[in-house]
Protein backbone atom coordinates (compact mmCIF):
# COMPACT_ATOMS: atom_id res chain seq x y z
CA UNK A 1 0.00 0.00 0.00
CA UNK A 2 1.50 3.27 -1.01
CA UNK A 3 1.82 5.98 1.72
CA UNK A 4 4.28 8.29 0.40
CA UNK A 5 2.08 11.46 0.03
CA UNK A 6 0.81 10.96 3.84
CA UNK A 7 4.29 10.15 4.61
CA UNK A 8 6.01 13.83 3.34
CA UNK A 9 2.59 15.75 4.52
CA UNK A 10 3.09 14.03 7.66
CA UNK A 11 7.00 15.37 7.98
CA UNK A 12 5.73 18.67 6.76
CA UNK A 13 2.84 18.85 9.14
CA UNK A 14 5.13 17.90 11.75
CA UNK A 15 7.38 21.26 11.42
CA UNK A 16 4.03 23.20 12.04
CA UNK A 17 2.10 21.44 14.60
CA UNK A 18 2.76 19.61 17.50
CA UNK A 19 2.86 16.17 16.67
CA UNK A 20 2.18 17.13 12.95
CA UNK A 21 -1.94 17.35 14.34
CA UNK A 22 -4.82 19.55 15.62
CA UNK A 23 -5.79 16.61 18.26
CA UNK A 24 -3.91 14.52 19.67
CA UNK A 25 -4.98 11.01 19.09
CA UNK A 26 -5.29 11.51 15.40
CA UNK A 27 -1.37 10.92 15.90
CA UNK A 28 -1.34 7.32 15.89
CA UNK A 29 1.08 7.01 18.71
CA UNK A 30 -0.90 4.53 20.07
CA UNK A 31 -0.67 2.15 17.01
CA UNK A 32 2.59 4.24 15.50
CA UNK A 33 3.29 4.56 11.99
CA UNK A 34 2.34 7.65 10.47
CA UNK A 35 -1.55 9.25 10.07
CA UNK A 36 -3.21 8.73 7.00
CA UNK A 37 -4.08 12.69 5.45
CA UNK A 38 -7.45 12.28 4.43
CA UNK A 39 -8.26 13.68 0.43
CA UNK A 40 -11.84 13.07 0.55
CA UNK A 41 -14.73 11.45 2.12
CA UNK A 42 -18.04 9.90 0.34
CA UNK A 43 -20.45 7.92 2.14
CA UNK A 44 -18.50 4.93 4.91
CA UNK A 45 -15.33 5.73 2.59
CA UNK A 46 -12.17 7.58 3.24
CA UNK A 47 -9.92 8.31 0.34
CA UNK A 48 -6.19 9.13 1.67
CA UNK A 49 -3.79 11.51 -0.39
CA UNK A 50 -2.14 8.58 -1.39
CA UNK A 51 -5.43 7.27 -3.45
CA UNK A 52 -6.51 4.07 -1.18
CA UNK A 53 -9.56 3.92 -0.15
CA UNK A 54 -10.65 2.90 3.58
CA UNK A 55 -13.99 1.52 5.11
CA UNK A 56 -14.57 4.11 8.04
CA UNK A 57 -15.56 2.85 11.44
CA UNK A 58 -13.84 6.20 13.10
CA UNK A 59 -16.80 9.07 11.25
CA UNK A 60 -14.86 12.01 12.83
CA UNK A 61 -14.59 9.99 16.02
CA UNK A 62 -18.74 10.30 16.02
CA UNK A 63 -20.27 13.31 14.28
CA UNK A 64 -20.72 11.41 10.44
CA UNK A 65 -23.58 9.13 11.67
CA UNK A 66 -24.93 9.82 8.20
CA UNK A 67 -21.76 9.18 6.58
CA UNK A 68 -19.52 11.60 5.20
CA UNK A 69 -20.58 14.06 2.50
CA UNK A 70 -24.49 13.56 2.85
CA UNK A 71 -26.36 15.43 -0.45
CA UNK A 72 -28.77 16.77 2.11
CA UNK A 73 -26.11 18.12 4.55
CA UNK A 74 -23.80 19.28 1.76
CA UNK A 75 -26.77 21.26 0.24
CA UNK A 76 -28.13 22.89 3.44
CA UNK A 77 -24.39 23.92 3.98
CA UNK A 78 -24.31 25.22 0.62
CA UNK A 79 -27.44 27.14 0.77
CA UNK A 80 -26.29 28.93 4.36
CA UNK A 81 -23.01 29.83 3.45
CA UNK A 82 -24.24 31.57 0.39
CA UNK A 83 -26.21 33.64 2.69
CA UNK A 84 -23.02 34.63 4.06
CA UNK A 85 -21.13 32.86 6.73
CA UNK A 86 -21.49 34.65 10.38
CA UNK A 87 -23.29 36.95 11.59
CA UNK A 88 -23.21 37.34 15.39
CA UNK A 89 -26.32 38.08 15.55
CA UNK A 90 -29.74 35.83 16.72
CA UNK A 91 -30.80 33.74 12.81
CA UNK A 92 -34.23 31.23 13.05
CA UNK A 93 -31.97 28.51 12.33
CA UNK A 94 -30.45 27.98 15.56
CA UNK A 95 -34.41 27.83 17.13
CA UNK A 96 -34.76 25.02 14.77
CA UNK A 97 -32.12 23.52 15.67
CA UNK A 98 -33.06 23.81 19.96
CA UNK A 99 -36.41 22.42 18.79
CA UNK A 100 -35.09 19.71 16.98
CA UNK A 101 -32.44 19.05 19.88
CA UNK A 102 -35.28 19.32 22.68
CA UNK A 103 -37.50 16.94 20.68
CA UNK A 104 -35.59 14.59 20.97
CA UNK A 105 -34.15 15.40 24.53
CA UNK A 106 -36.79 16.78 26.13
CA UNK A 107 -35.12 17.18 29.56
CA UNK A 108 -33.67 19.93 27.89
CA UNK A 109 -36.18 22.49 28.79
CA UNK A 110 -33.66 25.71 27.92
CA UNK A 111 -30.49 25.16 25.92
CA UNK A 112 -26.90 27.24 24.68
CA UNK A 113 -25.14 26.52 21.17
CA UNK A 114 -21.32 26.85 21.61
CA UNK A 115 -18.84 25.44 19.59
CA UNK A 116 -17.61 21.77 21.07
CA UNK A 117 -18.09 19.90 23.57
CA UNK A 118 -15.50 20.78 25.69
CA UNK A 119 -17.15 24.73 25.51
CA UNK A 120 -20.67 22.69 26.26
CA UNK A 121 -19.13 20.21 29.28
CA UNK A 122 -16.74 23.68 30.92
CA UNK A 123 -20.17 25.91 30.53
CA UNK A 124 -22.48 22.99 32.12
CA UNK A 125 -20.48 22.91 35.22
CA UNK A 126 -20.18 26.79 35.66
CA UNK A 127 -23.37 26.94 35.80
CA UNK A 128 -24.12 23.78 37.99
CA UNK A 129 -21.65 25.79 40.24
CA UNK A 130 -23.77 29.28 39.97
CA UNK A 131 -26.67 27.68 40.99
CA UNK A 132 -25.22 25.66 43.32
CA UNK A 133 -22.75 27.97 45.08
CA UNK A 134 -20.99 24.36 45.56
CA UNK A 135 -17.77 24.34 44.33
CA UNK A 136 -16.92 20.70 44.11
CA UNK A 137 -17.49 18.27 41.05
CA UNK A 138 -17.34 14.45 40.52
CA UNK A 139 -16.35 12.37 37.38
CA UNK A 140 -14.88 8.97 37.15
CA UNK A 141 -12.09 7.33 36.21
CA UNK A 142 -11.94 6.68 32.06
CA UNK A 143 -14.42 9.38 31.33
CA UNK A 144 -13.20 12.36 29.49
CA UNK A 145 -15.66 15.68 29.12
CA UNK A 146 -13.04 17.66 26.46
CA UNK A 147 -10.08 19.38 27.71
CA UNK A 148 -11.57 22.12 30.28
CA UNK A 149 -8.45 22.58 33.41
CA UNK A 150 -10.84 21.12 35.84
CA UNK A 151 -11.86 17.73 33.88
CA UNK A 152 -8.55 16.65 32.61
CA UNK A 153 -8.43 14.67 36.05
CA UNK A 154 -7.86 10.89 35.17
CA UNK A 155 -9.70 11.67 32.39
CA UNK A 156 -10.03 9.00 29.05
CA UNK A 157 -9.53 9.23 25.32
CA UNK A 158 -6.08 10.42 24.78
CA UNK A 159 -5.30 10.89 28.20
CA UNK A 160 -5.69 7.30 28.56
CA UNK A 161 -4.33 6.50 25.24
CA UNK A 162 -0.62 8.51 26.09
CA UNK A 163 -1.19 6.97 29.81
CA UNK A 164 -0.50 10.48 30.47
CA UNK A 165 -1.04 11.01 34.57
CA UNK A 166 -3.05 14.34 34.11
CA UNK A 167 -2.43 17.04 32.08
CA UNK A 168 0.78 19.74 33.20
CA UNK A 169 -0.13 22.69 33.26
CA UNK A 170 -3.69 22.29 35.28
CA UNK A 171 -2.70 24.53 38.70
CA UNK A 172 -3.56 22.38 41.90
CA UNK A 173 -6.53 24.79 43.25
CA UNK A 174 -8.24 23.39 39.91
CA UNK A 175 -7.79 19.90 40.29
CA UNK A 176 -8.63 19.40 43.78
CA UNK A 177 -11.99 20.67 42.93
CA UNK A 178 -12.93 17.19 40.97
CA UNK A 179 -13.30 14.41 42.75
CA UNK A 180 -12.55 11.11 40.59
CA UNK A 181 -14.61 7.92 41.69
CA UNK A 182 -14.90 4.55 40.15
CA UNK A 183 -17.34 4.11 37.12
CA UNK A 184 -20.14 1.38 37.95
CA UNK A 185 -18.92 1.47 41.66
CA UNK A 186 -22.55 2.70 43.26
CA UNK A 187 -20.97 1.77 46.75
CA UNK A 188 -18.15 4.12 46.61
CA UNK A 189 -20.23 7.22 45.01
CA UNK A 190 -22.53 6.92 48.25
CA UNK A 191 -20.28 6.77 50.79
CA UNK A 192 -18.66 10.21 48.90
CA UNK A 193 -21.55 11.80 47.87
CA UNK A 194 -23.10 10.88 52.12
CA UNK A 195 -19.92 12.53 53.31
CA UNK A 196 -19.32 15.46 51.21
CA UNK A 197 -22.45 16.52 49.28
CA UNK A 198 -22.54 19.88 50.98
CA UNK A 199 -19.56 20.65 48.65
CA UNK A 200 -20.47 19.18 45.67
CA UNK A 201 -22.48 21.36 42.64
CA UNK A 202 -22.42 18.32 39.89
CA UNK A 203 -21.53 15.06 39.01
CA UNK A 204 -20.59 14.57 35.57
CA UNK A 205 -20.71 11.10 33.99
CA UNK A 206 -20.39 9.63 30.28
CA UNK A 207 -23.36 7.53 30.94
CA UNK A 208 -21.80 5.35 28.57
CA UNK A 209 -17.91 5.55 28.54
CA UNK A 210 -16.88 5.82 25.17
CA UNK A 211 -13.43 7.29 25.88
CA UNK A 212 -12.07 4.36 27.09
CA UNK A 213 -13.90 1.77 24.66
CA UNK A 214 -17.54 1.36 25.44
CA UNK A 215 -18.10 0.54 28.77
CA UNK A 216 -21.19 -0.12 28.96
CA UNK A 217 -23.37 1.13 32.77
CA UNK A 218 -23.80 -1.87 34.87
CA UNK A 219 -27.88 -2.22 36.14
CA UNK A 220 -28.35 0.54 39.10
CA UNK A 221 -25.61 2.32 38.34
CA UNK A 222 -26.68 5.22 36.58
CA UNK A 223 -29.99 5.06 39.03
CA UNK A 224 -28.31 5.42 42.30
CA UNK A 225 -25.95 8.49 40.65
CA UNK A 226 -30.19 9.70 39.62
CA UNK A 227 -31.06 8.78 43.24
CA UNK A 228 -28.12 10.41 45.38
CA UNK A 229 -27.58 13.74 43.32
CA UNK A 230 -31.45 14.21 43.65
CA UNK A 231 -31.53 13.75 47.21
CA UNK A 232 -28.93 16.37 47.86
CA UNK A 233 -29.42 18.64 45.68
CA UNK A 234 -26.54 18.33 43.00
CA UNK A 235 -26.84 18.63 39.48
CA UNK A 236 -26.17 15.36 37.59
CA UNK A 237 -24.75 15.99 34.37
CA UNK A 238 -25.04 13.54 30.85
CA UNK A 239 -22.39 14.10 29.22
CA UNK A 240 -23.70 13.14 25.99
CA UNK A 241 -21.33 14.57 23.20
CA UNK A 242 -20.75 11.10 22.37
CA UNK A 243 -23.56 9.10 23.15
CA UNK A 244 -25.95 11.60 22.02
CA UNK A 245 -28.10 10.22 18.71
CA UNK A 246 -25.77 7.41 18.48
CA UNK A 247 -26.81 5.36 21.92
CA UNK A 248 -30.38 5.93 20.32
CA UNK A 249 -32.24 8.90 18.72
CA UNK A 250 -32.99 10.04 22.67
CA UNK A 251 -29.11 9.27 23.62
CA UNK A 252 -28.61 7.09 26.50
CA UNK A 253 -31.03 9.48 28.51
CA UNK A 254 -33.75 7.52 26.70
CA UNK A 255 -32.30 4.24 25.98
CA UNK A 256 -31.51 3.72 30.07
CA UNK A 257 -34.79 5.97 31.06
CA UNK A 258 -32.35 8.47 33.41
CA UNK A 259 -33.22 12.27 33.27
CA UNK A 260 -30.66 14.12 34.24
CA UNK A 261 -30.43 17.79 35.24
CA UNK A 262 -28.42 18.84 32.63
CA UNK A 263 -26.88 17.55 29.40
CA UNK A 264 -24.32 18.04 26.75
CA UNK A 265 -24.06 17.34 24.12
CA UNK A 266 -21.43 17.86 20.42
CA UNK A 267 -20.48 15.73 17.41
CA UNK A 268 -23.57 14.36 15.45
CA UNK A 269 -25.55 17.55 16.54
CA UNK A 270 -23.38 19.83 13.76
CA UNK A 271 -23.09 17.12 11.27
CA UNK A 272 -19.12 17.69 10.71
CA UNK A 273 -19.28 21.27 11.70
CA UNK A 274 -17.98 22.41 14.76
CA UNK A 275 -21.31 22.68 17.26
CA UNK A 276 -21.98 22.05 20.93
CA UNK A 277 -25.04 22.51 23.46
CA UNK A 278 -25.40 22.32 26.98
CA UNK A 279 -29.04 22.60 28.59
CA UNK A 280 -31.35 21.18 30.98
CA UNK A 281 -33.60 22.55 33.90
CA UNK A 282 -35.42 25.60 33.22
CA UNK A 283 -33.99 27.13 36.70
CA UNK A 284 -30.74 25.98 36.27
CA UNK A 285 -29.97 27.55 32.14
CA UNK A 286 -31.70 30.47 33.56
CA UNK A 287 -28.40 31.27 35.45
CA UNK A 288 -26.87 31.48 32.22
CA UNK A 289 -26.20 35.41 31.01
CA UNK A 290 -28.04 37.94 29.91
CA UNK A 291 -30.89 35.81 31.95
CA UNK A 292 -28.97 35.18 34.88
CA UNK A 293 -25.79 36.10 36.24
CA UNK A 294 -23.21 32.96 34.90
CA UNK A 295 -21.08 33.85 31.89
CA UNK A 296 -20.94 32.38 28.47
CA UNK A 297 -20.44 33.58 25.39
CA UNK A 298 -18.96 32.27 22.03
CA UNK A 299 -18.09 34.63 18.99
CA UNK A 300 -19.57 31.90 16.44
CA UNK A 301 -21.62 30.09 19.16
CA UNK A 302 -24.96 28.76 16.78
CA UNK A 303 -22.98 30.03 13.48
CA UNK A 304 -25.81 29.90 10.74
CA UNK A 305 -23.77 27.35 8.71
CA UNK A 306 -22.86 24.89 11.41
CA UNK A 307 -26.73 24.93 12.57
CA UNK A 308 -27.59 23.87 8.80
CA UNK A 309 -25.94 21.15 8.66
CA UNK A 310 -27.04 19.89 12.48
CA UNK A 311 -30.71 20.67 11.23
CA UNK A 312 -30.19 18.97 7.71
CA UNK A 313 -28.23 15.76 9.99
CA UNK A 314 -31.01 15.26 12.93
CA UNK A 315 -34.05 16.37 10.17
CA UNK A 316 -32.73 13.27 8.33
CA UNK A 317 -31.99 10.83 11.75
CA UNK A 318 -35.74 11.61 12.44
CA UNK A 319 -37.21 9.05 9.87
CA UNK A 320 -38.90 6.44 10.54
CA UNK A 321 -36.67 3.19 10.07
CA UNK A 322 -32.98 5.09 10.67
CA UNK A 323 -32.59 3.54 14.20
CA UNK A 324 -33.60 -0.04 13.23
CA UNK A 325 -31.22 0.36 10.03
CA UNK A 326 -28.47 1.29 12.48
CA UNK A 327 -29.50 -1.24 14.95
CA UNK A 328 -29.13 -3.68 12.09
CA UNK A 329 -25.85 -3.16 10.96
CA UNK A 330 -24.64 -2.47 14.18
CA UNK A 331 -25.61 -5.86 15.13
CA UNK A 332 -24.60 -7.42 12.06
CA UNK A 333 -20.65 -6.06 12.51
CA UNK A 334 -21.01 -7.35 16.47
CA UNK A 335 -22.22 -11.05 15.35
CA UNK A 336 -19.37 -10.73 12.68
CA UNK A 337 -16.46 -9.70 14.69
CA UNK A 338 -17.81 -11.96 17.83
CA UNK A 339 -17.56 -14.82 15.27
CA UNK A 340 -14.49 -13.91 13.80
CA UNK A 341 -12.64 -13.54 16.93
CA UNK A 342 -14.02 -17.41 17.96
CA UNK A 343 -13.00 -19.04 14.47
CA UNK A 344 -9.04 -17.28 14.94
CA UNK A 345 -8.49 -18.45 18.83
CA UNK A 346 -8.12 -14.78 19.39
CA UNK A 347 -9.69 -13.93 23.22
CA UNK A 348 -11.27 -10.36 22.84
CA UNK A 349 -14.48 -8.63 23.98
CA UNK A 350 -16.51 -6.62 22.34
CA UNK A 351 -19.18 -3.80 23.85
CA UNK A 352 -21.52 -2.14 22.34
CA UNK A 353 -24.27 0.93 22.98
CA UNK A 354 -26.47 2.24 19.59
CA UNK A 355 -23.79 2.78 16.74
CA UNK A 356 -21.21 2.73 19.42
CA UNK A 357 -19.06 -0.47 19.50
CA UNK A 358 -15.44 -1.59 20.92
CA UNK A 359 -13.15 -4.58 20.56
CA UNK A 360 -11.07 -4.82 23.64
CA UNK A 361 -7.82 -7.54 23.28
CA UNK A 362 -8.49 -8.76 26.43
CA UNK A 363 -10.41 -12.32 28.24
CA UNK A 364 -11.87 -10.78 31.05
CA UNK A 365 -15.06 -8.42 31.36
CA UNK A 366 -14.78 -4.58 30.88
CA UNK A 367 -16.94 -2.64 33.13
CA UNK A 368 -14.57 0.22 34.30
CA UNK A 369 -11.09 2.06 33.59
CA UNK A 370 -9.13 -0.49 35.70
CA UNK A 371 -10.49 -3.58 33.51
CA UNK A 372 -10.15 -1.73 30.54
CA UNK A 373 -6.55 -0.85 31.02
CA UNK A 374 -5.74 -4.55 31.35
CA UNK A 375 -5.99 -5.06 27.56
CA UNK A 376 -3.56 -5.95 25.47
CA UNK A 377 -3.22 -2.95 23.32
CA UNK A 378 0.23 -4.09 21.55
CA UNK A 379 -2.19 -6.91 20.28
CA UNK A 380 -4.73 -4.44 19.38
CA UNK A 381 -1.89 -1.86 17.91
CA UNK A 382 -0.97 -5.09 15.47
CA UNK A 383 -4.69 -5.77 14.84
CA UNK A 384 -5.18 -1.98 13.58
CA UNK A 385 -2.20 -1.93 11.06
CA UNK A 386 -3.26 -5.17 10.01
CA UNK A 387 -7.19 -4.24 9.33
CA UNK A 388 -5.79 -0.86 7.99
CA UNK A 389 -3.55 -2.80 5.35
CA UNK A 390 -6.90 -4.15 4.48
CA UNK A 391 -8.92 -0.79 4.27
CA UNK A 392 -10.44 -0.46 7.35
CA UNK A 393 -9.87 2.56 8.76
CA UNK A 394 -10.63 1.55 13.19
CA UNK A 395 -9.85 3.93 15.92
CA UNK A 396 -6.12 4.39 16.05
CA UNK A 397 -6.43 3.23 20.18
CA UNK A 398 -7.82 0.43 22.00
CA UNK A 399 -9.40 3.17 24.49
CA UNK A 400 -11.74 4.75 21.38
CA UNK A 401 -14.89 3.87 20.82
CA UNK A 402 -15.93 2.98 16.99
CA UNK A 403 -19.00 4.26 15.52
CA UNK A 404 -21.47 3.07 12.48
CA UNK A 405 -23.39 4.85 9.64
CA UNK A 406 -26.45 4.78 7.92
CA UNK A 407 -24.26 4.62 4.72
CA UNK A 408 -22.20 1.20 6.40
CA UNK A 409 -23.69 -1.44 3.50
CA UNK A 410 -24.22 -5.20 3.96
CA UNK A 411 -20.90 -5.35 1.58
CA UNK A 412 -18.78 -2.66 4.20
CA UNK A 413 -19.94 -4.98 6.93
CA UNK A 414 -19.14 -8.65 5.07
CA UNK A 415 -15.60 -7.03 3.92
CA UNK A 416 -14.28 -5.71 7.41
CA UNK A 417 -15.30 -9.23 9.24
CA UNK A 418 -13.40 -11.45 6.18
CA UNK A 419 -10.75 -8.73 7.12
CA UNK A 420 -10.91 -9.01 10.86
CA UNK A 421 -10.44 -12.58 11.02
CA UNK A 422 -7.08 -12.68 8.26
CA UNK A 423 -5.73 -10.11 10.90
CA UNK A 424 -6.72 -11.61 14.01
CA UNK A 425 -5.60 -14.96 12.73
CA UNK A 426 -2.17 -12.78 11.88
CA UNK A 427 -1.99 -11.99 15.31
CA UNK A 428 -1.63 -15.72 16.37
P1 LIG B 1 -14.78 18.23 21.72
O1 LIG B 1 -14.29 19.41 22.51
O2 LIG B 1 -13.64 17.37 21.21
O3 LIG B 1 -15.79 18.58 20.64
O4 LIG B 1 -15.61 17.28 22.72
C1 LIG B 1 -15.01 16.84 23.91
C2 LIG B 1 -15.73 15.61 24.40
C3 LIG B 1 -16.61 15.73 25.46
N1 LIG B 1 -17.30 14.66 25.92
C4 LIG B 1 -17.15 13.44 25.35
C5 LIG B 1 -17.92 12.28 25.90
C6 LIG B 1 -16.26 13.27 24.26
O5 LIG B 1 -16.11 12.03 23.72
C7 LIG B 1 -15.53 14.36 23.76
C8 LIG B 1 -14.55 14.24 22.63
N2 LIG B 1 -14.23 12.91 22.22
C9 LIG B 1 -12.93 12.72 21.58
C10 LIG B 1 -12.82 11.26 21.15
N3 LIG B 1 -12.87 10.34 22.19
C11 LIG B 1 -12.76 13.65 20.43
C12 LIG B 1 -11.60 13.29 19.52
C13 LIG B 1 -10.43 14.18 19.72
O6 LIG B 1 -10.12 14.54 20.88
O7 LIG B 1 -9.80 14.51 18.69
Amino acid sequence: MDLSQSKKLFQKALSLMPGGVNSPVRAFRAVGGNPLFIKKAKGSKLYDVDGNTYIDYVLSWGPMILGHAHPKVIQAIKVAASNGTSYGAPTELEIVLAQLIKKAFPSMEKMRMVNSGTEATMSAIRVARGFTRRDKIIKFEGCYHGHADGLLAKAGSGVTTFGLPDSPGVPEDYAKNTITLPFNDPKTFKELIRKDYKEIAAVIVEPVVGNIGCVLPQQGFLETLREETERYGIVLIFDEVMTGFRVSYGGAQAYYKIKPDMTCLGKVIGGGLPVGAYGGKRDIISMVAPEGPVYQAGTLSGNPIAMAAGIATLKELSNRETYQRLEDTSKMLEEGLKEASERAKVKTRFYRAGTMFCTYFTDQEVTDYNTAKRADTGLFARFFKAMLSRGVYLAPSQFEAGFISLAHSKTDIHRTVSAAYKSLLELT
